[in-house]
């Protein structure tokens, strides 16, 4: 079931690719570093990694501001590695997808210097977002448009036009209603697809549309990326369009080559616009990643992202963490109950139906690092709000050993330090700790590899306890029962067959169980097959 439409249930690992493993000490991960550690993904069991941008870059916002797009940045490799990490992944049996960063480009992209060059109203302005200022001097932005990492999101040139940065002054917007753009990155898909990655991670796949004639958002306030706000420059219908041209082309690869948006969508109803049989293959699901240790929450998303998924016959995604926001230990509320409770959700998540995302070091309980001193942080969000930086969530991976950098790169330091106390949650050391976080999903991945209920398919809700979900994933043979407790007190449960797996210690008594708060059990159940259910 799992070759022909892979990425329906696929795991898929996101490899931050300046944080994962260094191969030259410089203490930057890169892609020889990556293709060395593709052991440890496959003995992970996931499915398919996505390596986030590598591209030559300014690295303004850490590579997500693209000079060039056909090529690798010397700081992470060459083209022949990342020929090389393709063809290995391959050979371990696992699959591949790239960053793709339509957006915007970097401000050091030929086509922005060019656009600088040249006189407004030119051709090569047209490529980006350029206009004149209001105002009798026009020294006025253009709009009251707002960036995303904060200010005006316009920037004056010398010659008095303003440019549109919805991200970083060093990322100018592309002008998607321009020919000329849409073709160059159709070459830039048919690249890679050349080289043989498996599908794009897209970012910022709801903003490259802007509403016509650029009007003002009218409200001023905190934007926020998911809140009921209609903004003219995001979740725009004209981006469809372009997903549909790129679905188009990815399917004249063989081999199922996929497209993942990543879109802020106010609703799950709007985010499921982007995922159809003649569009992308998957959306990140922010609204599961942003709910919170609340089981009515957590029950209503998985509910209305179900219900929604459905409407379009696309299999759902579900997302813990990511390089953009504080990584979920932390967010669950730190320390051990912070861990307790990730270890839960891991549960929960790879037992629901449809594709997981794990973000790399997720499966070491890596929490937050909130004390990383002022002089590394880099992050051009800060700019919005000291306190709204990533880098600590993007500290690198400590693999072995006792001392800082663990084994990440062959060198002495890293580009972030590590903590002291990551000692305790190398690879090493929890590899062969059966009760360790590592372990756990390890385990995990492999019943859901094996268990024929588990990946694609629907999900009946149970009747549980307060703050408690329960759930059955029926198939005809045998089914999963999955329970999750996110109260602060032990709930009874009744125990449909023999535990497979918890997060934590659980006692069975008789047909009941006793469910411990942030903790979550996966059973074995009877299938369906004779029970007159579907
Ligand atoms: O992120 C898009 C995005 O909207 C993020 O800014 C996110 O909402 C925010 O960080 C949450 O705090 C993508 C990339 O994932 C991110 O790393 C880039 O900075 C951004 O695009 C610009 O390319």
């Amino acid at each position: 079931a799992r070759a022909a439409r892979w990425w329906r249930d696929a795991v898929i690992y996101q490899v931050y690719v300046r944080s994962f493993a260094d191969s030259d000490g410089d203490g930057i991960g890169d892609l020889p570093g990556i293709r060395s550690r593709l052991p440890y993904l496959a003995e992970l069991g996931v499915d398919a990694l996505w390596v986030t941008p590598f591209y030559p870059s300014p690295m303004a916002d850490f590579g997500y501001d693209v000079a060039d797009y056909r090529d690798v940045d010397p700081l992470f490799g060459t083209l022949a590695d990342a020929r090389a990490l393709i063809e290995e992944t391959h050979r371990l049996g696992l699959r591949i997808i790239v960053d793709l960063v339509p957006n915007h480009t970097s401000d050091r992209h030929p086509w922005f210097t060019e656009a600088l060059a040249s006189p407004p109203g030119s051709p090569a302005r047209d490529r980006y977002i350029f206009r004149d200022g209001r105002g009798p001097d026009g020294s006025q932005p253009p709009n009251d448009w707002e960036s995303v990492f904060g200010g005006s999101a316009w920037t004056r040139v010398p010659d008095g036009q303003w440019y549109l940065h919805l991200f970083a002054v060093e990322q100018p917007d592309l002008n998607w209603d321009n020919p000329e753009v849409r073709a160059e990155f159709a070459d830039v898909l048919r690249f890679w697809l050349e080289l043989g990655v498996d599908g794009f991670r897209i970012d910022v796949a709801h903003g490259m549309v802007k509403a016509p004639g650029l009007p003002d958002v009218g409200w001023s306030g905190q934007v926020t990326m998911l809140g009921d706000n209609v903004l003219p420059y995001f979740d725009q219908d004209g981006v469809h369009e372009i997903h549909r041209s790129w679905r188009r082309l990815l399917d004249s690869y063989p081999g199922e080559r996929i497209g993942v948006a990543e879109a802020w969508a106010p609703t799950p109803e709007r985010l499921a616009a982007y995922v159809r049989p003649d569009e992308l293959h998957q959306a990140f699901n922010f609204h599961y990643l942003t709910a919170g240790w609340d089981a009515d929450a957590k029950r209503e998303v998985i509910t209305e992202s179900l219900r929604t998924a459905a409407l379009v016959g696309a299999p759902t995604t579900w997302v813990l963490s990511n390089h953009d926001v504080k990584r979920h230990v932390t967010r669950y509320g730190g320390g051990e109950p912070g861990l307790r409770r990730a270890r839960a959700a891991a549960l929960l998540t790879l037992a629901l139906p449809g594709s997981a995302y794990i973000y790399q070091g997720e499966e070491l309980g890596l929490a937050e690092v909130e004390d990383l001193p002022e002089e590394y942080l880099k992050d051009p969000q800060r700019a919005r709000d000291p306190d709204a930086g990533r880098d600590g969530c993007r500290v690198p991976l400590p693999w072995s050993g006792e001392e800082p950098p663990f084994g990440f790169g062959p060198g002495a330091t890293s580009w972030l330090p590590m903590p002291a106390h990551w000692r305790e949650l190398t690879v090493e050391r929890q590899a062969s700790d059966p009760e360790s976080m590592l372990s756990l999903y390890r385990r995990a991945l492999a019943i859901r590899r094996e268990h024929p209920a588990l990946g694609d398919g629907t999900l009946r809700w149970l009747p549980a306890p307060p703050e408690t979900l329960m759930f059955s994933r029926d198939c005809a043979q045998r089914s999963l029962v999955c329970a999750i407790n996110m109260g602060e007190h032990a709930v009874q449960v009744p125990a449909p067959g023999p535990v497979l797996l918890s997060s934590g210690p659980v006692q069975t008594d008789g047909d009941c169980l006793s469910l411990p708060p942030d903790t979550a059990v996966w059973w074995d159940g009877a299938g369906t097959a004779g029970s007159g259910e579907e």
